[in-house]
């Protein structure tokens, strides 16, 4: 059976679930980062020696890096659905995962870790704010996208939707201001609906 080390509340581990969830893949989920340890274990070490999670393990192959996972079991479980058939299609998936890890995740980093993760006192107030615009202009860009289409690649939900499900739950929960993205929010609601979303990614923000 498919393994994932990582703990629950870690946004890369979510990604991870939530693909799980929409394929109805079953899984064995170990603990592991912060404070369940694990991840600096020689053990662990050799399978991800970054020491982060998440970690998979799937009939002896080992995998890190949640948006590799995302596309393997997407490839391997979901052709024509969260993996789109059509190439071009799949690129433009593609291509928003890896938008969210250049472009978004940087500022989300700083905004959530600050806000959550930092005591008061200690919050780089300045960093926050400019990392919070420049977030309200990627999700200015992802609502341009959103105009003509229910999801970020088209008509349907792909893995595409994946890396900027779990950032919109950070970004409409967290304590920032927002400028109104009317086709963000449109789009949110639909994956709020979602079962796998509701399960593993509409949880405390810790
Ligand atoms: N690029 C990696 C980043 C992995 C990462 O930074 N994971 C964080 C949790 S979100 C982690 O392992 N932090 C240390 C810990 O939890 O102990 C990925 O997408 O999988």
């Amino acid at each position: 059976m498919l393994k994932i080390w990582g703990r629950k509340n870690s946004i890369n581990v979510q990604k991870v679930l939530w693909c799980c969830g929409e394929i109805g893949l079953k899984y064995e989920r170990v603990d592991a980062g912060m404070q369940f340890g694990v991840v600096n274990t020689p053990e662990y070490r050799k399978l991800n020696p970054n020491g982060l999670v998440p970690t998979i393990e799937d009939d002896g192959f080992v995998l890190w890096e949640s948006h590799a996972i995302v596309r393997y079991l997407a490839r391997r479980h979901s052709r024509g659905k969260l993996w789109p058939e059509n190439d071009k299609a799949c690129a433009d998936a593609d291509r928003w995962m890896d938008w969210y890890n250049t472009t978004v995740w940087p500022n989300m980093r700083t905004v959530f870790w600050n806000l959550v993760r930092v005591p008061p006192e200690k919050r780089d107030v300045a960093a926050v704010e400019e990392a919070r615009k420049k977030l309200a202009e990627s999700f200015a860009i992802a609502d341009a996208q959103l105009a003509g289409n229910a999801y970020l690649a088209g008509k349907e939900f792909t893995m595409g939707d994946i890396p900027m499900g779990v950032a919109a739950y950070r970004w409409f929960n967290l304590p920032i201001e927002r400028p109104a993205h009317r086709n963000v929010e449109r789009w949110y609601q639909r994956i709020c609906e979602r079962p796998a979303y509701k399960e593993h990614c509409m949880l405390p923000l810790t």
